[in-house]
């Protein structure tokens, strides 16, 4: 199988997250993806394309070289069309710009800002007021507030070419879907907790649903189902995805009574009017291991194969190992090789996004997932 990879996610290396009330060293940090392509070296999974775009070397904090010219790169031509049908303009425009804004009031005002930028408040009354009717903040901290929903997701200087490298992976991963019947895209930062306009999660675009997007523009008709085993659930993925029914969305993750996000991702979520039956959460109790895992993930297999896709997504998170930093359950590594296995078993043309997973031990587990899949049979392995 092949992987799509850019290297711009390096640019994307924020201090500092704001959680429980203090700062703490991020947990999303570049090693994951490097560690990942290490991985994938020692075990000879198959070509890895580095993706090279012709961008500036600044970033889009510190000079104005570093903006991207959208007309004159592979950006314009059809990376940045399809975020903005994910996104939209007004969002697509603020992950532009915020640092560059937020780096330039410091400037102005004098006032000292770090190296990240975070907000401090949030758009919850515009929720509770429809009259009020939606006006987007003139200021930086009114921007980042009405475009973010959590303090752990911080915007650097290398943020958007970095998040930009990232949806690309996706996009050429489906290309390579397109050809070859499967594909892993060498995603960071994550996608799927980012919405239609707001960022969190450590994610800036969705890049599974970018790539669901780039399958129903290639083939209108084309039935899409985005399985996702994060850890975490994929609340961007869902709220994009909630009433639309050519593109079914079911996710394994630990319960939001107890998990991050906290309030999407209950089993009573399953579509909105015009989509009923669109979505299906299978949230599973801290602790679970394997045993516990692995009938929740037929169940899911048999739910997309009501639906008969023409092409799977897998949001691949792997935080769901026993030693994650941040999550609790108790999948072990060979554990991911069997859960790569069961869904290369049901022979669909299947694209890989990798999300989550923060332990040391991401690159083993990930090439397992990817491996396990073509020995079940994914892509007539
Ligand atoms: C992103 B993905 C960490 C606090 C939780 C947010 C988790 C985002 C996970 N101690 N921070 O789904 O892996
Ligand atoms: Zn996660």
């Amino acid at each position: 199988m092949k992987t799509a990879y850019s290297p711009l996610h390096e640019r994307h290396d924020p201090e500092k997250e704001f959680y429980r009330g203090l700062l703490v060293d991020c947990f999303e940090r570049p090693r994951r993806a490097l560690g990942i392509l290490r991985e994938l070296g020692r075990r000879e999974l198959g070509e890895v394309i580095e993706l090279d775009a012709e961008i500036p070397a600044g970033d889009s904090g510190t000079t104005e070289s570093g903006i991207i010219e959208p007309s004159s790169t592979i950006f314009g031509s059809r990376l940045l069309p399809l975020i903005e049908h994910v996104h939209g303009r007004e969002y697509v425009d603020f992950v532009e710009t915020i640092f560059r804004d937020w780096a330039r009031e410091t400037h102005l005002a004098g006032v000292p800002r770090p190296s990240y930028a975070l907000p401090y408040t949030f758009n919850r009354l515009g929720q509770d007021h429809d009259e009020t009717g939606e006006v987007v903040p003139g200021t930086v901290d009114g921007r980042l507030g009405y475009f973010s929903f959590d303090t752990c997701t911080p915007i650097t200087a290398g943020t958007w070419h970095a998040a930009l490298g990232s949806a690309w992976c996706a996009v050429k991963g489906q290309e390579i879907v397109l050809a070859d019947g499967a594909a892993f895209a060498l995603c960071r930062p994550p996608g799927h907790h980012a919405h239609r306009q707001m960022c969190g999660g450590y994610c800036f675009f969705n890049n599974a649903a970018i790539a669901a997007e780039a399958f129903r523009q290639h083939e209108p008709s084309a039935r899409i189902a985005i399985l996702d085993v994060d850890y975490h659930h994929g609340n961007g993925t869902q709220s994009i995805f909630y009433d639309r029914d050519d593109v079914f969305v079911v996710s394994i993750h630990a319960d939001p009574l107890t998990n991050y996000p906290y309030y999407l991702g209950h089993s009573n979520e399953r579509g909105g009017p015009n989509a009923p039956e669109s979505n299906a959460n299978l949230p599973l109790p801290d602790g679970t291991d394997w045993n516990g895992y692995a009938p929740t993930l037929q169940r899911a297999l048999d739910m997309i194969r009501e639906r008969d896709p023409s092409h799977l997504i897998v949001s691949l998170g792997v935080d769901t190992f026993v030693g994650d930093q941040i999550s609790n359950f108790r999948l072990t590594s060979p554990d991911f090789f069997e859960l790569g296995a069961l869904i290369g078993e049901r022979e669909w043309d299947t694209l890989f996004v990798m999300e989550g997973g923060y332990h040391d031990e991401i690159g083993v587990n990930v090439v397992n997932v990817l491996e396990g899949f073509e020995r079940g049979g994914g892509a007539r392995g």
